[in-house]
């Protein structure tokens, strides 16, 4: 939404108001085709909800954790269990949504924990004032760059057919999921059929820095970036790796807020970091964060969690703050799901662009009868 001036709002001063309602829901959604990567396949989107609703706004957060804890410590059990004992107690209605999220701090860790309740209030609020998100967070629209993350192939020629599709619909970069023995032979097919491609690989971190020899047999290739080599949660030996390639390195799993991906910045460790919103304790810290990375010169994207509409517009509406500056992981919604619980899906305009939602909140409505077929467990927490 362009158009006049809109009032910023003071988020740290908006009052969070009465909740009448406060819901925990698991919803499953069959994936179009299985999402693999190094460290697991995932078959099925399990994604928990957080439903609010208050002076006649309903609103939602979405938890980007997995049921299992192979890309992150968290999971939709450590989720709830903390958003339900810990988070959601300390949300009163009389607070400041700054107070709310001072409160937070004392929650060490649990970050996605954390995003799940904040972009839920976030959305609450900006529904409440009638803007959409990046409104609320005080950033004009702008066209978002679409990116897609194909993931790990039974075989070249179906990696070949997905980035072929993948370019045929003009998206603005294709990064391909790698693993032991499914990396440099991969990325020269790959390269080889589309050399002008914007192209980066993401490892999730299935190497060693004793593969350091082996890793940078991919420096032939031109890639944009190699992401998350090495370790989860390592910063210092992708320090070590850095001066050793020349494709920058990006840092996923093991950017977990500013102070990391200040650390990763001034130690070399990387010179891209991918931002996702959940994984560093929601949308305000992702802004804050994109900022420290614009003031040293960094590039920063937005990843995905193969998100339901939700978080994937959540996605969309973070990606208008400065410091975004590379294509991320947001792609079509027909992707990954033949039906979502959202309403309109994500596409891509002629350019490969996509439109952020103009209405209020995050801008898309969730149809609540596909969310009511899709639950595996609903529990109300107030
Ligand atoms: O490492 O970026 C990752 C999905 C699940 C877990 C980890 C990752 C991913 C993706 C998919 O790459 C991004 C998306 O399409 O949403
Ligand atoms: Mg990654």
């Amino acid at each position: 939404m362009s158009g006049p001036a809109s009032p910023q709002l003071d988020l740290e001063q908006e009052t969070i108001g009465a909740i009448d309602r406060a819901e925990l829901l698991l919803v499953r959604l069959p994936f179009v085709a299985p999402f693999g990567t190094s460290v697991q396949t995932w078959a099925t989107k399990d994604a928990l909800l957080l439903r609010l609703e208050g002076s006649g706004v309903i609103a939602w957060g979405e938890c980007v954790a997995d049921p299992d804890p192979f890309y992150s410590p968290e999971t939709n059990e450590t989720v709830r269990s903390v958003v339900k004992d810990f988070l959601l107690p300390m949300v009163e209605a009389g607070h400041s949504l700054g107070e709310v999220l001072r409160s937070f701090r004392r929650v060490r860790g649990n970050a996605m924990a954390r995003a799940t309740v904040e972009n839920a209030l976030l959305d609450l609020i900006a529904k409440r004032h009638g803007v959409p998100l990046h409104v609320a967070l005080g950033f004009p629209c702008r066209r978002v760059m679409s990116g897609i993350s194909i993931g790990i192939q039974e075989s070249q020629e179906a990696l070949l057919d997905a980035v072929a599709d993948a370019v045929a619909n003009r998206y603005h970069r294709v990064k391909m999921k790698i693993m032991h023995g499914k990396d440099v032979e991969w990325v020269a097919v790959v390269r080889e059929r589309f050399p002008d491609l914007p192209l980066m690989v993401d490892a999730n971190g299935d190497y060693a820095l004793a593969d350091a020899a082996h890793l940078r047999r991919l420096d032939a290739f031109g890639l944009t970036m190699i992401e998350q080599p090495l370790g989860y949660h390592d910063i210092y030996q992708h320090s070590l790796l850095q001066p050793q390639l020349v494709t920058p390195l990006c840092l996923d799993e093991s950017i977990h807020d500013r102070d990391d991906a200040v650390a990763a910045i001034e130690l070399g460790a990387c010179r891209v970091i991918n931002i996702k919103q959940g994984r560093v304790g929601g949308l305000l810290e992702a802004v804050a964060m994109a900022r420290e990375c614009a003031e040293r010169s960094v590039p920063v994207w937005s990843g995905g969690m193969d998100e339901t509409g939700i978080g994937r517009a959540v996605n969309i509406h973070l990606q208008t703050a400065p410091g975004f500056t590379l294509p991320g992981d947001t792609s079509e919604t027909r992707r990954y799901f033949h039906e979502d619980i959202v309403e309109p899906p994500v596409t891509l305009d002629a350019d490969g662009f996509i439109a952020v939602p103009a209405s209020p909140g995050i801008g898309v409505a969730v149809v609540e009868e596909r969310v009511a077929r899709l639950e595996l467990a609903r529990e109300r927490l107030w």
